[in-house]
């Protein structure tokens, strides 16, 4: 046990519960843990000392009881208990859809026009956030530590204060936090960073994130004061003491690795390799939502392909989107919208030799699948119009066992602070821009793209995501922040380089 971090038990609390639950006609329901990459890095702390996961288990059907048999099972075979907040269905789609996606999602990402201010989210987010309290609350005790996760649940600290409950509280906030101007825009504003205040540990993925939120807290709230300029700093406002750090999340390096180099990825990827003898593959791989810039990231490629003939024939894009969110009126707009554009480009440039510019892939892939795209690629067009760090950008590099291969990234991706030595970075708005970063990344030579790719390479190996748990709960307790000091290639996104088409 690491005697460095919080001595209690783990309580994470999160949106979802990492499990997937299936109902079968026969046997009820069955819950199967999950295996995503802050399960794998959590589960050594919550199996070392205990600990247990609250959270909504995706579905809105009532059947508690059937439901707490099939978490107890799992809880069983998972090492850690599972504890489920159930939602019905106007809570998730106010809540959930609501006030979660359908305005902090939006405005957190600078897309205010994309806000649906409806005062019945508010009320029903504070409602379930309660909820989630209660049941941390329920299952807590006195000196364990509470780590909550993303903008759905910023009010838990509040509401668990108010239920007299002075356990260490922390928070992590996975996607960006607003400039003043944005956030300002919020007609609760107010409540909301001073919910934030209510825990002892708020971790953001940048500093640009951190100082958006000081600069935020500095300017509506009378008296705060920040001490100390390394990854974690203290505050002090609103009559409370609270750290705030800045913790880039990260993936299983070491998995990726070892699964992209196994027998069976270099087969799938040598398979999609022989498909297109001479040519690049440039990759783009995101869940559907328009944070990611596909439809943007499209005309920049169609743009490259006018501007740039020797790119005819010579490269296919393959543009993967994962369904996500469909429920929400402008994700199924952004479907059509990219579907329209990928058969416009295709119509225009596809040649009698059947080359076809854009393979379109709308749905989710296997992770052997997902591996043997990363592997195989030459190129891959990560180009957020914002977004709180970026895996899809680490696994790539993670994956790119040969070293031979360009990450051309979104400056306004949280991952660009840590990537921008080895990264082409780009303007998603700027077409030309773009589009001259896919040439430059279609000539650069092999020794060129080596180094690149293994500068990006060693910094995520040196940062995955064992580091990030490890330096997130040591912030919680460090008596000495000086600790803390900013990685060496850590570097604030606060300078930006002119391109000259
Ligand atoms: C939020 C923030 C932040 C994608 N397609 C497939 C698939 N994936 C997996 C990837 C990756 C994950 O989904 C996507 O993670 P991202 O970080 O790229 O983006 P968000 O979903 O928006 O995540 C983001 C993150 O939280 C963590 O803090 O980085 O900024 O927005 O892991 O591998 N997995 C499989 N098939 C697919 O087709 N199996």
């Amino acid at each position: 046990m690491n005697m460095e971090h919080p001595q209690g038990r783990l309580v994470v609390v999160s949106n979802r519960l990492p499990v997937v639950l299936e109902q079968n006609a026969h046997h009820g329901w069955r819950a199967k843990p999950g295996s995503g990459g802050l399960v794998t890095a959590l589960l050594p702390v919550l199996r070392d000392r205990g600990g247990m996961w609250i959270g909504w288990p995706g579905t809105s059907v009532e059947d508690p009881d059937g439901i707490k048999t099939a978490l107890d099972s799992a809880s069983k075979d998972a090492g850690y208990t599972l504890h489920s907040v159930p939602l019905n269905k106007e809570e998730v789609h106010k809540f959930y859809q609501g006030f979660s996606n359908e305005i902090i999602w939006p405005l957190f990402h600078d897309l205010q026009s994309h806000c649906s201010f409806d005062p019945s989210y508010w009320r029903t987010y504070i409602e379930v956030n309660r909820r989630y309290a209660e049941t941390v609350a329920r299952h807590s005790r006195e000196h364990d530590f509470v780590w909550v996760h993303d903008y759905h649940l910023i009010h838990v600290a509040s509401e668990l204060r108010q239920l007299n409950v002075h356990t260490q509280l922390a928070f992590f906030l996975h996607i960006p936090f607003p400039s003043l101007d944005i956030f300002t825009k919020l007609p609760w504003r107010f409540q909301l960073l001073r919910a934030l205040l209510e825990y002892d540990l708020v971790g953001f993925q940048t500093l640009r994130d951190r100082r958006n939120f000081i600069q935020c807290a500095r300017t509506l709230l009378d008296d705060v004061t920040v001490q100390g300029k390394g990854q974690v700093v203290t505050m002090h406002a609103g009559g409370r003491t609270l750290r705030l750090g800045s913790f880039p999340i990260s993936i299983d390096y070491n998995a990726f690795m070892k699964h992209a180099a196994s027998p069976e990825i270099a087969a799938l990827a040598s398979d999609l390799r022989t498909r297109l003898p001479n040519r690049q593959l440039i990759l783009g791989v995101d869940r559907l939502d328009y944070t990611k810039g596909i439809p943007e990231r499209l005309e920049a490629f169609r743009n490259a392909l006018l501007r740039y003939p020797d790119l005819l024939e010579r490269v296919r894009l393959v543009q993967v989107v994962v369904p996500s969110r469909e429920d929400i009126p402008q994700y199924s707009e952004l479907k059509t919208r990219i579907e329209r554009l990928v058969g416009e480009i295709n119509g225009q440039f596809t040649r009698p030799s059947g080359w076809v510019p854009i393979h379109y892939v709308f749905r989710s892939l296997t992770r052997s699948e997902l591996l043997a795209y990363y592997r195989a690629a030459e190129i891959a067009l990560v180009t957020p119009l914002k977004d709180g760090m970026n895996l899809v950008a680490k696994e790539f590099c993670a994956c790119s066992i040969e070293e031979e291969s360009v990450l051309i990234l979104s400056e306004f991706a949280g991952a660009a602070a840590q990537l921008q030595n080895g990264a082409l970075l780009v303007n998603p708005y700027d077409r030309d821009g773009v589009a001259d970063a896919i040439y430059t990344a279609f000539g650069l030579p092999p020794a060129a793209r080596r180094t690149r790719m293994r500068r990006l390479r060693r910094t995520i190996r040196e940062h995955d995501i064992f580091w990030w748990v490890d330096s997130f709960l040591r912030a919680a307790i460090a008596k000495d922040l000086s600790a803390f000091p900013l990685p060496p290639d850590y570097v604030p996104q606060d300078s930006f380089t002119e391109t000259v088409s």
